[in-house]
């Protein structure tokens, strides 16, 4: 095993823990009558280079990752609406197995490149045979259309090394702006859509019994 398998293990320990948490807790809200705020779950460690490239760019010596390096281990919930990541965001704000040490919004402030979603930075305690540790995860929720974007511009950046072209770059800025619409437009008809999903839910439950 390498020393990277060895440093990032309880990291993946960290994920695949908070994975199984936020799904129960979709679940738990499909079986009731609550709306689900929770779209999809997914979870990744940064992989290696990603770490490396990071530090550098950030001056991180890597014996200080764990304390510096926030988003080691990610955690993304993808909602359907917009007001859904407040109830998300109340929810692990209020949890007790893990302490919320610091939240950006770039909801209210979207980033320069028309980014939008909420980050929620907590400390997680997982429990080795070398004892607990505390880690450090980074939680991002965000809605569909948000994700949508985000990926997109994700692999655009990794296509040109983070040096996107001026026509691709106005063109993702007007995306980003039509994403933002697509969240308003769907929030004021949620209403709606939500007595829509709970007539198909009562009608799937209606076929099973
Ligand atoms: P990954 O793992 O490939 O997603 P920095 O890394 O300097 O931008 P910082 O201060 O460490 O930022 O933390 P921040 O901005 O809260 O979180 C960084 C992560 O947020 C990124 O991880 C992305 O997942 C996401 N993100 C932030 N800004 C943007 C953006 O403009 N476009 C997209 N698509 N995602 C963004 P990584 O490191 O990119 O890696």
């Amino acid at each position: 095993m390498s020393s990277w398998d060895t440093f990032l293990s309880p990291y993946k320990q960290a994920v695949e823990e908070l994975k199984v948490k936020l799904k129960s807790l979709r679940e738990q809200y499909q079986m009731s009558s609550k709306h689900t705020p929770i779209e999809f779950v997914t979870g990744r460690v940064k992989p290696v280079t990603s770490i490396l490239e990071k530090a550098q760019r950030k001056n991180i010596p890597l014996d200080q990752l764990a304390d510096q390096m926030q988003d080691i281990a990610g955690i993304r919930i993808v909602c359907q609406f917009v007001t859904d990541i407040d109830t998300i965001v109340h929810l692990v704000r209020t949890r007790i197995d893990f302490d919320v040490i610091e939240e950006r919004d770039y909801i209210k402030e979207k980033k320069e490149s028309g980014y939008r979603s909420y980050h929620m930075v907590v400390t997680y305690p997982v429990h080795t045979i070398d004892g607990k540790k505390d880690l450090l995860v980074e939680i991002q929720v965000r809605t569909m259309a948000m994700n949508f974007w985000a990926t997109i511009e994700h692999s655009l950046n990794y296509k040109y090394s983070g040096e996107i072209p001026a026509d691709i770059k106005s063109r993702l800025q007007r995306a980003a702006e039509a994403a933002f619409r697509l969240d308003e437009e769907m929030s004021k008809i949620q209403g709606e859509v939500r007595e829509a999903q709970q007539i198909i839910i009562r009608n799937r439950e209606g076929r099973a019994d």
